[in-house]
């Protein structure tokens, strides 16, 4: 009797605990461009299982006010309220960073926005490009030295625009091999900041050494050097 009882205990732990392991991963699915950060969208850490990990402030903030049920089976909340705020604290909101700045966007429509620009909700250094307001600079074609530099891992750097343009920001090696592209977007004519993690496509760290950025928009182009020093 006494093993029974111990072997549906212990089973009953196990039930409970792939609930909690596998019953997430529906979520990623139930944010407008959640397929570009899976389980990294709400988690910190993601591993090791879906679902698992400490969550990041994006995930805190739907896992307090923006699920249906509050239990591992609970659906996203999706909408104007959640798209309106900025749960990381980057000066972007949530809606910005997934390409849905007015939460218009309902589960079976197709992707809003455009998925190179989507950057994480849930992770302060995920940004694409932000504008600069009251800048007093003149408004003209240029792309500023990134600072800090040297950096580890992050630094920032500031470029404008006197028209409205797209603008594609590129990492490159000194041998010339795309590390990433930091920022792919049509913006209108301003100054802005970009920030790059020191990560490339795959989200895995580089290693030191100097990289070039390369800020093209229309015909014009500019190159700048800057050393990352771990
Ligand atoms: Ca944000
Ligand atoms: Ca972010």
């Amino acid at each position: 009797m006494k093993k029974v009882i111990t072997t549906t205990f212990i089973m009953a732990i196990i039930v409970a605990l792939s609930a909690s392991a596998w019953a997430r991963p529906h979520r990623p699915a139930q944010i407008p461009n959640g397929s570009k950060f899976q389980c990294s969208n709400c988690h910190a850490v993601p591993n090791p299982s879906p679902g698992n990990g400490p969550r990041n402030l994006f995930g805190q903030e739907i896992e307090s006010n923006f699920l249906d049920v509050v239990n591992s089976s609970g659906n996203v909340q999706w909408g104007t309220v959640l798209a309106g705020k900025d749960s990381d604290g980057d000066n972007v909101s949530n809606g910005s960073e997934l390409g849905d700045p007015n939460g218009a966007w309902t589960i079976g429509q197709p992707a809003p926005g455009i998925f190179a620009d989507v950057t994480n909700p849930g992770d302060p250094s995920s940004v694409s490009a932000i504008p600069v307001f009251n800048h007093n600079a003149p408004l003209e074609f240029n792309l500023g030295q990134n600072f800090p530099n040297p950096f580890n891992p992050t630094t920032t750097l500031d470029f404008s625009i006197p028209v409205n343009e797209r603008v594609i920001i590129t990492i490159y090696t000194m041998l010339g091999k795309r590390v990433t592209v930091l920022v792919d977007e049509y913006l209108p004519a301003g100054h802005y900041i970009a920030t790059w993690d020191g990560t490339d496509v795959f989200n895995s760290p580089v290693s030191s050494g100097t990289y070039l950025y390369v800020l093209q928009s229309g015909q014009e182009r500019i190159v700048k050097k800057m050393l990352l020093m771990k």
